[in-house]
């Protein structure tokens, strides 16, 4: 397991590249151009800025996410052919300096939805909140005036330009079912990843969060029998997850322990990250504890270590802790807090393996 962590660039993030290298046991960083509007192609000398960046602290930069897909080749537009060629120009810069994967994720529309960002846990912090009957009753432009203005920094996937073309978005998806999306995310496949594949780029696609249906948008990556079918698109490794335990964990008939062991030599790269999950629908971001939440970390963490993971990890989101100011889900503590679990859980594993061979 290669440990890794999140960070939004220079003047993008409040956390500074010598706190992440502090971090027991993490070698690099997981970044994106996120000034960059999706469907563009990436500047190379902006890509080898951030390696020079990542170089000084000697944290590596295997790991992208995310290259954003642009609504059009979600649509089915006649324009998404334009759009898929800048992503092979991406992939290609990318190769140049070393990426190994790149996570991204196909939901229409938005990325992850919440309806509250800092909703106040018993403990007095506070972390991301999804309320199944709020988001029944809202319009998704109120929701997005609200999130928006209690966030200073942009949260990706909720870029201000995407959000201004909102009802036009809406209207288009209208007309797109969740076979046509399906098709459309075959379409992209089959383009991108003989260009990954030549690059020895492994793509690896987040799951849908939540993994369900919001504001009546269809949604492909929500449990394992979707997952199955999406592997068979393009049956490749290269064709790979990002298997994240707290998006498919939203759902408690997911079992992500078991689909760790199902995917094994497909996962590239692992979000590991609990959520509290009720069953109205309702779920919160919590510590990475097992005991804290419904998704049972250190069974996962058993899974990985079963199938030998060699591949990269992340602690996801974190709670707001001890009075810190961060982006929403992105802190330095509770991820911090996070990783040392994880590692914990790690070690033990391998010293029993030791003990026991
Ligand atoms: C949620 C986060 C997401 C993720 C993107 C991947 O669990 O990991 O924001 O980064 O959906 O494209
Ligand atoms: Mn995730």
């Amino acid at each position: 397991m290669r440990m890794v962590f999140r960070w939004f660039g220079e003047g993008n993030d409040y956390i500074p590249l010598d706190h992440i290298r502090q971090i027991p046991g993490v070698e690099g960083i997981v970044w994106a151009l996120h000034d960059i509007p999706a469907g563009d192609e990436w500047p190379l000398e902006r890509i080898k800025e951030v390696k020079e960046q990542a170089d000084r602290y000697n944290l590596n930069i295997d790991v992208v996410e995310s290259v954003n897909i642009h609504e059009d080749i979600k649509l089915g537009l006649p324009s998404r052919d334009v759009y898929i060629e800048n992503y092979k120009k991406t992939i290609e810069r990318l190769a140049q300096v070393g990426v190994k994967v790149i996570c991204y994720n196909f939901m229409p529309v938005f990325d992850w939805t919440r309806t509250d960002l800092f909703k106040e846990l018993e403990d007095g912090s506070t972390a991301l909140f999804f309320e199944n009957a709020k988001i029944k009753d809202i319009d998704p432009m109120e929701l997005v005036k609200e999130i928006s203005e209690n966030s200073s920094l942009t949260m990706p996937g909720w870029e201000p330009e995407r959000l201004k073309s909102l009802s036009k978005l809406f209207e288009q998806y209208k007309e797109v079912t969740e076979e046509d999306l399906w098709n459309n995310l075959q379409y992209f496949l089959e383009q991108i990843i003989p260009v990954a594949k030549e690059h020895n780029i492994k793509m690896a696609i987040h799951p849908d969060d939540p993994p369900f249906s919001v504001f009546g948008l269809p949604r492909l990556i929500i449990n394992k029998e979707n997952i199955q079918r999406f592997l068979k698109l393009v049956d490749d490794p290269y064709n790979g997850l990002t298997l994240c335990s707290g998006s498919l964990g939203a759902n408690l008939n997911n079992d992500v322990a078991d689909m760790v062991r199902e995917f094994a030599d497909r996962i590239h790269f692992a979000h590991i990250r609990n959520v509290k999950t009720y069953e109205n629908g309702d779920f919160v971001e919590t510590s990475h504890r097992s005991k804290d939440g419904t998704v049972d970390i250190l069974e996962i963490m058993k899974a990985y270590h079963d199938i030998g993971f060699t591949g990269y990890a992340r602690p996801d989101h974190g709670r707001h802790i001890w009075g810190e100011k961060c982006r929403p889900g992105y802190g330095l503590y509770d991820r911090g807090l996070g990783i040392m679990y994880l590692w914990g859980v790690w070690d033990s594993l391998e010293r029993l393996k030791k003990e026991e061979a």
